[in-house]
């Protein structure tokens, strides 16, 4: 059994967690924050079997793959951006644990 840790961005969240749940995956879900940037992502906890971890991992690459988007230099400024044009941002993303599992219990 594996204990998988998946950082994600708070805007890929209810997608992901939705798909994996349609998937027969029992999740927790926990607000955190980077330490780095100090701004919230969200940490999706789940228990499954070793020979599930390759559908948890191609559910986060179709929900929460990092990708660019373009954004109006106004949406940027808060990031500490700022341009007279549109500019390409990173979104979304994962950083993902996987661990072994020696024990489990439900009591
Ligand atoms: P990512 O590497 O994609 O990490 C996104 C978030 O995932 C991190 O948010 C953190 O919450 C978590 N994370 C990543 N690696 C981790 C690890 N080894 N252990 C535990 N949690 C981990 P932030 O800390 O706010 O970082 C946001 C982004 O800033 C990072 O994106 C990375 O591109 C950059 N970054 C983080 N630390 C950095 C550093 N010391 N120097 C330069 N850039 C850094």
């Amino acid at each position: 059994m594996k204990l998988i840790l998946a950082i994600i961005s708070n805007e890929d969240s209810p997608q992901v967690q939705a798909e994996l749940a349609k998937n027969g995956f029992i999740t927790t879900k926990l607000a955190t924050s980077g330490g780095f940037l100090m701004s919230g992502n969200t940490t999706i906890i789940c228990g499954t079997e070793d020979e599930k971890v390759e559908k948890f991992m191609a559910i986060l690459e179709e929900h929460s793959k990092t990708r660019t988007q373009i954004v109006p230099s106004s949406a940027a400024y808060g990031a500490g951006l700022y341009s007279a044009f549109p500019v390409e941002v990173a979104v979304g993303g994962a950083t993902v644990f996987v661990m072994n599992v020696d024990q489990f219990y439900k009591i």
